[in-house]
C-alpha cells in the first residue's frame, strides 16, 4: 500500500481524478467498517446486529502522500457509503483537533452533512459538490451521508500537526444525530425534538 512521504518534501502537484475521485499520487487508504464505530450509534442492538450481519464498510479515507506532521498541509478524500443503523444515517467517527486549528472540506459527489459541535453549540452544514465547509478551531466535526442511494465524497485539507482526538466525541457526543426522515434527513438534537432539514 502507498505510504506518506518523508519530510522534507519537494514541491509537487497532486491530481484529483474526477472520475475515480482519487488523489494521484496516492498515499495510505484507511477503511472504516461498522465495527470500527462502536459506541457511536444510538441503537446499540441494531449496530451489533448489522456488525454480525456482514460488518459493512461505512467509509474510506484516501490520503495524498503529504504526511500528518506539524507544518505540513495534508489532504484526503473521504467517501461515505449510503446506509443507516435503525434510521441513523452513516457517518464518520468524528473528532476534535487537540491543537485548535481550522480545516476545510470541499464537496465532490453526493449529498453530505457536516455536523459541528463545540461542546455547547451545534451547527449543521449541507455539503454538496463544489461547496466548501469551513471548520473553525475548537469545533468537533463529523460527516454524514444524507443521500439515500449514492456515496458522499469530499476533500479535506487540514494542518498536519492538529492531531485527532476521538475520545472527545465519546465523552461529549455531538449534541445531535442525523436520521433518515420521510421528508429528507432530520437533525435530532438531544434532548430536543426533530428538526426537518432542507
Ligand atoms: C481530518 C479530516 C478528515 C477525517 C475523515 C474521517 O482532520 O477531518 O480527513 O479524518 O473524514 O473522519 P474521522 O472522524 O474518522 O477521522
Ligand atoms: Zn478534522
Amino acid at each position: 500500500m502507498a505510504d506518506f512521504a518523508a519530510p522534507p518534501l519537494r514541491p509537487f502537484s497532486i491530481r484529483l481524478d474526477r472520475s475515480s475521485l482519487e488523489l494521484l499520487p496516492a498515499g495510505p487508504v484507511l477503511t472504516r467498517r461498522l465495527s470500527d464505530l462502536e459506541g457511536l450509534f444510538a441503537d446499540e442492538a441494531a449496530w451489533r446486529a448489522d456488525v454480525d450481519n456482514g460488518d459493512p464498510i461505512v467509509y474510506t479515507v484516501a490520503s495524498s502522500p503529504v504526511p500528518e506532521t506539524a507544518t505540513e498541509l495534508p489532504q484526503s478524500i473521504t467517501r461515505i457509503r449510503p446506509g443507516d443503523v435503525a434510521g441513523e444515517l452513516y457517518f464518520t467517527k468524528g473528532h476534535m483537533h487537540p491543537v485548535a486549528e481550522g480545516e476545510i472540506y470541499l464537496g465532490l459527489e453526493g449529498e453530505g452533512g457536516l455536523l459541528l459541535f463545540d461542546g455547547t453549540d451545534i451547527e449543521f452544514l449541507e455539503i454538496t459538490p463544489d461547496r466548501i465547509g469551513y471548520i473553525p478551531p475548537g469545533w468537533a466535526h463529523r460527516s454524514v451521508n444524507v443521500g439515500s442511494n449514492d456515496d458522499y465524497s469530499f476533500l479535506a485539507v487540514y494542518p498536519g500537526g492538529a492531531g485527532h482526538d476521538y475520545g472527545w466525541v465519546l465523552e461529549h457526543g455531538f449534541g445531535a444525530r442525523v436520521y433518515a426522515g420521510a421528508a429528507g434527513a432530520e437533525l435530532r438534537s438531544y434532548p430536543q425534538p426533530a428538526l426537518t432539514l432542507g
